[in-house]
């Protein structure tokens, strides 16, 4: 009994994996098995890795663990007072980074300022969706930047077609958790994003990337 309660205290205390403690048997008694159950209410998350996940699995067997959905989905149907418009899908697995996929037709051919801006407002069009999505309060800048407004994902760039057509994989644009980006809306813009470095007064805010030619607010879709 006091090896046990040790053991859940250690396990409630450390923020490490279940590995350093010996489970105790699934033979042992109830008063042996109760207070290595219960650890598992208490505050801090414990990692499972796939090896002692089935210790951690048998240790709770009469109370199932609650296995969050590995994939995430979501997607945006941008569309504007002109031309343009698009849809924007977004993959995440597990907390690993966001696979945006984006097309967008009826661009100007060159590139075009590319966002998530902080909200998935349109009643006034794309101008209440608001500024660039900006949890950490930074200025803007470049998606490879260390100092950048979460939303900033650079520029997408039309071809001669006025198609453009790319491939995002951002690490700041999560589906899930404190900074989740459903919700908020991906805006395209008229000028190319000078991510932070023209020297123009908006350069630091906007990237100077003019009007905003189209927008869609994210939403969550099912994941097959
Ligand atoms: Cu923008
Ligand atoms: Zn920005």
């Amino acid at each position: 009994m006091i090896a046990a309660s040790m053991a859940a205290q250690l396990i409630s205390s450390s923020s490490k994996t279940l590995t350093l403690i010996s489970p105790p048997p699934l033979s042992s008694s109830s008063s042996l098995a109760r207070p290595f159950r219960s650890s598992f209410s208490f505050g801090k998350p414990l990692n499972f890795s796939a090896s002692n996940l089935s210790i951690a699995a048998a240790a709770a067997a009469s109370k199932p663990l609650t296995v969050v959905a590995a994939s995430k989905k979501a997607v945006a149907v941008l569309k504007g007072n002109s031309e343009v418009e698009g849809v924007v899908t977004l993959l995440q697995e597990d907390d690993g980074p966001t696979t945006v996929k984006v097309r967008v037709t009826g661009l100007t051919p060159g590139l075009h300022g590319f966002h998530l801006h902080e909200f998935g407002d349109t009643t006034n069009g794309c101008i209440s969706t608001g500024p660039h999505f900006n949890p950490n309060g930074m200025t803007h800048g470049a998606p490879e930047d260390e100092i950048r407004h979460a939303g900033d994902l650079g520029n997408i760039v039309a071809n001669a077609d006025g198609v453009a057509e790319t491939t995002i994989v951002d690490k700041q644009v999560p589906l899930a958790g404190p900074n989740a980006v459903i919700g908020r809306a991906f805006v395209v813009h008229e000028l190319e994003d000078d991510l932070g470095k023209g020297g123009h007064e908006l350069s630091l805010s906007t990237g100077n990337a003019g009007g905003r030619l189209a927008c869609g607010v994210v939403g969550l879709t099912p994941v097959e």
